[in-house]
């Protein structure tokens, strides 16, 4: 898969893109990212990128011209590219929103600064909007970044067969159950006993309550995507009688 992020802060992508699992995608070539300078596709003599807003106001917009040239530039070899932008306004990334993007071949990720860009790059040039949550960046960069590390770990082979995606809490519509590892004690506090067993079907049963326990007083959104068998929702009821779980939920 490719991603050309187009921005005016390049030097914000270097280390992301460069350690760890995303280093080694981009290493084995199953990830390629070109980081795009926006500014470099000026054609005035001071590179100007951005102007005051028509109508008055404050802040700066982000001009047209050199965004087309750079979207243009980056759909030369792939015109079937998806462009996308990074905006509070734009419909939710969530993680089947990203099941569904991974599919595409070239992504061109725009990434607005100050006031964001000239409404006529949205209406001409970018063929999706995406938010990645309800706050306020100081521009898109690091919105592109959460959707190039999304992207790049369900693609086949980014992620060890001991990391897979599909175990993944979001595919399963569940929150994760709580993980421990040696020491067996720490500062007096124990690991939980069934999980030292070596009974595998309890520790099974153990990890699924945990996750629905989680899942049910952090995030009971979740419950209405979930594949819930009877004693899962047995379970649940339980969780939902006992005493604290409306004014203590699980301690977080
Ligand atoms: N911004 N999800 C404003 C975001 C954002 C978000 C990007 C800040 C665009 C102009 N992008 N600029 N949230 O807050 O994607």
């Amino acid at each position: 898969m490719r991603f050309d992020i187009l921005t005016l802060f390049p030097a914000m992508f270097s280390s992301p893109f460069e350690a760890s699992i995303l280093g080694k995608a981009v290493e084995k070539g199953l990830i390629e990212i070109r980081i795009v300078n926006i500014r470099d596709f000026t054609s005035d003599k001071h590179h100007v990128v951005d102007d005051t807003p028509y109508g008055g106001g404050q802040g700066m917009v982000m001009k047209v011209e050199p965004i087309a040239r750079a979207i243009e530039w980056a759909k030369a070899e792939s015109p079937s590219a998806w462009t996308i932008y990074l905006t509070p306004q734009g419909r939710s990334f969530n993680q089947e929103r990203a099941e569904a993007l991974s599919s595409k071949t070239h992504l061109i990720l725009l990434c607005g600064r100050y006031e964001g860009v000239d409404e006529r790059v949205r209406e001409m040039f970018v063929d999706e909007e995406v938010s990645i949550g309800d706050y306020v960046l100081t521009g898109g960069e690091l919105a592109a970044m959460v959707m190039v590390d999304t992207l790049s770990r369900l693609l086949p082979g980014v992620l060890g067969c001991d990391q897979s995606a599909e175990e993944d809490s979001f595919s399963e519509s569940l929150l994760e159950y709580p993980q421990y590892t040696r020491p067996i004690d720490f500062r007096g506090q124990g690991v939980p006993e069934v999980l030292v067993s070596g009974n595998h079907e309890a520790i099974f049963q153990w990890r699924r309550k945990e996750a629905l326990r989680r899942t049910v007083t952090r995030r009971p959104d979740l419950l209405a995507k979930a594949n819930l068998s009877e004693t899962d929702k047995r379970f649940i009821d339980e969780i939902l009688q006992s005493e604290g779980t409306r004014t203590r939920g699980d301690g977080v």
